[in-house]
């Protein structure tokens, strides 16, 4: 239904519920609920964006801020010996949720290439 809020806004909207890791006034992360690895979080803005193509100029403090908050929430998370940041984006990207999320994963050695 055409504004009907998507399930990443409901979660920082607190409407539904989800493991919450790290929150600060620009944005929200919290463990995906069907893991990929032993640690799987997103880290997603508050503000409504639907994904990594629809950033603007004017969104380059929030993408750098996005980026470095997957590296301190790795640090936070003890993963010394590496981590892998994903952001799948549009349809052939493989994104299912349209709100932009990075995926942070670890924990286990990745393989290359990805599926
Ligand atoms: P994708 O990059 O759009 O494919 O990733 C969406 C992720 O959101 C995926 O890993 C789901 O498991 C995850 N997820 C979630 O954590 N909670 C939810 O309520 C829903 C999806 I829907």
């Amino acid at each position: 239904m055409a504004g009907e809020k998507s399930i990443f806004k409901k979660i920082i909207d607190r409407e539904i519920p989800a493991e919450i890791v790290y929150e600060d006034e620009l944005c929200l992360a919290f463990k995906d609920v069907n893991p990929q690895a032993p640690i799987h979080v997103l880290v997603i803005p508050k503000q409504e964006i639907q994904s990594m193509a629809h950033l603007e100029k004017e969104d380059q403090e929030l993408a750098g801020h996005l980026v470095l908050t997957v590296g301190k929430i790795a640090e936070m998370l003890g993963l010394d010996n590496g981590y892998r940041m994903i952001v799948n984006t549009g349809t052939e990207g493989g994104q299912t949720v349209d709100h932009l999320h990075l995926h942070l994963l670890g924990g286990r050695s990745m393989q290359w290439p990805p599926g």
